[in-house]
């Protein structure tokens, strides 16, 4: 089967230097290599090491904010790109893995799956989002303490925030997700501004403490159960979303997290729907290791681990391989 990847090594929508080197990273890793050789898909799109600067490219020299957002065209240009290759992979009928970067990355990703599969089903269908995240990333332009648009990705997706212009004035009503789609999962650091979107939109989330209360199986259970069969599924994995013993090389780690086997386990029965049009894979940051190196090949091993297991298929079949563990 065929898999479409795109590799952005892009750090602009936060603070934090060095996430654009995690798609090289993960690359080095073997990573490609795993999924062609060991679990048999056909590689679409460039994967060069020097494949991600393709995106970053060009950047607007003079980059002020705009309604408090920090480096906004550049975020903007990047993420129109990203859009138009995720949406020509998904056209070609291609699974999409998309390397980050930081997780503004997704407003790109996520509008390209959005209008891929809106044309596929003709208008009718919304795609579900399913955003694994210690993070809610919900903050509008207005609520954001940071300024950081990797902090803002599902307000302009969903349309709570409106683009204008050079700043997101490309996010059109064909690549918006809806909110009634979308479940978190993961979340642990809300900020007071975007708990009271999540309430007033009723959105669907799974907190750290309902993980605990039901334990991650009965969580997926019910996740599912709100997106509903046949939906296409888009899975936006923040690696912070682990807990920062099994991925501390990232820029806003929060502790009590998921285990990696949780994680594994989200991407694993995302993967077994049979409804996964798009991965994405951020915030990895190799050059945050906490106290030791070993930290930053621990964390590029961790997200490694997600990405094979959310495109493995014949889990329940196959023996799990366990060498690269
Ligand atoms: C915070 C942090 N909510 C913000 N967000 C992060 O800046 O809006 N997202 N770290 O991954
Ligand atoms: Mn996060
Ligand atoms: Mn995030
Ligand atoms: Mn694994």
């Amino acid at each position: 089967s065929d898999l479409g990847i795109i590799a952005v090594g892009f750090s602009g929508g936060q603070g934090k230097a060095g996430v654009d080197t995690a798609p090289t990273a993960l690359i080095e890793a073997g990573l490609l290599t795993q999924l062609s050789d060991d679990l048999g898909y056909t590689l679409h799109g460039d994967v060069s090491p020097t494949a991600s600067t393709v995106y970053t490219a060009n950047l607007p020299a003079h980059d002020p904010p705009v309604r408090g957002m920090k480096n906004p065209r550049a975020v903007s240009s990047v993420t129109r790109r990203i859009a138009e290759q995720a949406y020509a992979h998904a056209r070609e009928g291609r699974l999409v893995l998309t390397l980050g970067g930081d997780h503004s990355i997704a407003i790109g990703t996520v509008a390209g799956s959005a209008k891929a599969v809106r044309e596929r089903f003709g208008g009718g269908k919304d795609m579900a989002v399913i955003w694994v995240d210690a993070h809610a990333d919900i903050n509008t332009p207005e609520t954001s303490g940071s300024g950081n648009v990797h902090g803002m990705p599902v307000s302009f997706l969903s349309g709570l925030a409106k683009g204008e212009g050079e700043v997101f004035g490309w996010l059109g009503e064909e690549e918006r997700i809806s909110l009634r789609k979308l479940v978190y999962i993961g979340l642990r650091d809300v900020d007071v501004g975007e708990k009271r979107i999540l309430r007033e939109n009723g959105v669907k989330a799974f907190s750290m403490f309902d993980i605990d209360r039901y334990g991650i199986g009965r969580v997926m259970e019910m996740a599912l159960a709100h997106i509903g069969n046949d939906t296409p599924i888009h899975l936006s994995f923040d690696v912070d979303a682990l807990d920062p013993m099994w991925a501390p090389s990232t820029g806003t780690p929060v502790r009590g997290g998921l285990t990696l086997r949780e994680g594994d386990f989200i991407c694993e029965y995302v993967h077994q729907t049979g409804s996964l049009v798009a991965v994405d894979l951020v915030e990895v940051n190799p050059s945050l290791a906490a106290d030791n190196d070993l930290a930053a090949h621990e964390t590029v091993r961790a997200g490694c681990s997600l990405i094979r297991d959310s495109l493995t298929y014949e889990r329940r079949v196959v023996e799990r391989v366990h060498k690269y563990h």
